[in-house]
C-alpha cells in the first residue's frame, strides 16, 4: 500500500548520493555495451594456474578501464537472471526463487527503459532459448526492443560445446548484428562458456587444467581462459567495425562459479583453508568500466569502493548523463563522492571498508579477526531494512504507485 512506498521513499532519497561533477555525462551518447560474465569471480583476474596467466587479455584490458576490486554479487536462487534484475533495477532479488519467473508481469523502471527514454535503442543478447528463466517475458517488462536470442544466431554442432553456443562466435555474430542496431543502443550481452560444468572442446583450451582431486575446479580455469580469448576477440571486432569509439562497454561477473561444494580443492588453489571470512571474499566478481578516449588514456585505475551488482544501474547512468535522483533504487553510484561503503548480499551478508558480516560473526577487515557483534549493529540493521524494502516493493508491486515527490528543481 501506499504508505509503505512514502517510508521507502523517504529512505531512499535520504540516501542518495549525487553523481560525480568531474564524470556525470562524461559517455553522454556513446552505445553501452554490458556483457555479463558467466560464473566469474574476481580471484582470476591478475591471477595464474600452473605457472600460466588465466586471464590475459583482462588483466591488460582493466589497466584502460575502471576497475572495482571491492565489488560483490548479490544473487540468490535467480543465478544469472538475479544478476540481471539488480542490474536493471538496482534492487534487491528474492532470498528465494527467481523474480524472472514469479514477478515478470510487475512494473518496473528499468535501466533499458530509461536508455530508452533518452533515445537509445535497447536489446538484449544471448545465444540461448529465448524461454530460459523467462528472460522472453521478463524483457518486455523490464522494456527490451529487442531479444536476440538463439534464433538470431546461427548455432551448429561446430560452434557450440556444453550449453550450448561458444562464446568467440556468439560475440562474432553479435558484433554483426549491432551493425545493423539503431544507435545509440543499449545491449546486454550475456556469455555462456564458462558455466559449470566448464566444459570446452581440447582445441579451445588455451592453458592447461589445474592439478587438483577436483575435476570441475580444474576444469574452471580453462574456460575462464576461453572467455577471456573471447572478450579479447570482441573488442578488435568492435574496432574493426567503427563501433568501439562510440560505445561504453562494462563487465561484470554474473555470481560464483565455483560453490562452496568445491572448498577442498579451492583451499588448495588458494593456499589458505577456506574459512567463512574468505567464503565471503570469494563472493567478489569483477566490475569493468571501459570508456575509449577517457579511460584507454593513461586514466583508468583500481577502485576500491565497496560495491555490488546493484549499483550498476546508477553508475552507468550518471556517466551517460542521465539523472536518478527521482528513482527508486537502493544502488549508488559508485563514483559519487557521497556514497557510502556498503554492500548487502542478499542473504544478509554485508561489508563495508571497515567490517564484514558472515557466519552471524562480525569481523574486522584490516586483520579478518572476530570482533564484537556491536561493531556491526548499524550496519545490520541497515543491511536488513534496505533488503525488507526491496522485498515489499517487488511482493507488492510498488512501482505501480510511484510518482515521485522530488521536485524538478532540487
Ligand atoms: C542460461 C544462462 C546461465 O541462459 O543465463 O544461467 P545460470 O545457470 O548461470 O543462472
Ligand atoms: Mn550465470
Amino acid at each position: 500500500d501506499g504508505s509503505n512506498l512514502i517510508d521507502i521513499e523517504n529512505y531512499v532519497r535520504a540516501n542518495y548520493a549525487k553523481p560525480n561533477e568531474k564524470l556525470f555525462g562524461i559517455a553522454k551518447g556513446r552505445n553501452v555495451i554490458v556483457i555479463s560474465l558467466e560464473s566469474t569471480q574476481s580471484f582470476v583476474i591478475n591471477s595464474k594456474v600452473n605457472g600460466q596467466v588465466i586471464t590475459p587479455f583482462l588483466n591488460e584490458f582493466i589497466q584502460d578501464s575502471y576497475y572495482f576490486d571491492q565489488f560483490y554479487h548479490q544473487t540468490g536462487q535467480g543465478k544469472t537472471s538475479d544478476s540481471e534484475f539488480l542490474v536493471e533495477n538496482s534492487l534487491f532479488p528474492l532470498n528465494r526463487g527467481a523474480v524472472f519467473f514469479t514477478h515478470a508481469s510487475n512494473e518496473y523502471n528499468s535501466l533499458a527503459e530509461k536508455l530508452n527514454q533518452n533515445g537509445y535503442f535497447t536489446a538484449g543478447m544471448h545465444a540461448n532459448n529465448k524461454s530460459f528463466w523467462n528472460r522472453d517475458i521478463m524483457y518486455k517488462s523490464l522494456g527490451y526492443q529487442r531479444f536476440y536470442s538463439s534464433t538470431s544466431y546461427s548455432i551448429t554442432d561446430e560452434n557450440s560445446v556444453g550449453w550450448g553456443m561458444k562464446d568467440i562466435p556468439f560475440f562474432e555474430q553479435s558484433v554483426d548484428l549491432m551493425k545493423n542496431m539503431p544507435t545509440p543502443f543499449y545491449a546486454k550481452m550475456l556469455t555462456l562458456t564458462n558455466h559449470h560444468p566448464f566444459i570446452l572442446n581440447e582445441s579451445d583450451k588455451l592453458i592447461n587444467e589445474y592439478t587438483s582431486s577436483d575435476k570441475t575446479v580444474n576444469r574452471y580455469f580453462t574456460t575462464v581462459r576461453y572467455q577471456d580469448e573471447a572478450i579479447k576477440k570482441f573488442i578488435e571486432k568492435l574496432k574493426v567495425a567503427g563501433l568501439y569509439d562510440h560505445s561504453i562497454i562494462v563487465m561484470y561477473g554474473d555470481h560464483y562459479g565455483i560453490s562452496e561444494n568445491h572448498h577442498h580443492s579451492m583451499g588448495e588453489y588458494l593456499g589458505k583453508e577456506i574459512t567463512p571470512y574468505v567464503n565471503l571474499d570469494l563472493q567478489r566478481v569483477p566490475f569493468i568500466i571501459h570508456i575509449p578516449g577517457v579511460t584507454d588514456n593513461g586514466r583508468g585505475k583500481v577502485l576500491s569502493e565497496v560495491g555490488g551488482q546493484i549499483d550498476i544501474r546508477p553508475t552507468i547512468l550518471h556517466l551517460l548523463g542521465v539523472d536518478t535522483k527521482k528513482d527508486i533504487q537502493f544502488g549508488k553510484d559508485l563514483f559519487s563522492p557521497d556514497h557510502l561503503n556498503f554492500t548487502v548480499l542478499r542473504d544478509g551478508q554485508f561489508i563495508t571498508d571497515k567490517y564484514a558480516w558472515t557466519a552471524n560473526n562480525c569481523y574486522l577487515r584490516d586483520t579478518g579477526e572476530v570482533i564484537d557483534k556491536s561493531f556491526c549493529r548499524d550496519f545490520q540493521e541497515k543491511a536488513n531494512m534496505e533488503l525488507d524494502y526491496s522485498d515489499k516493493i517487488i511482493y507488492g508491486d510498488l512501482l505501480r504507485f510511484y510518482t515521485s515527490t522530488v521536485s524538478d528543481n532540487l
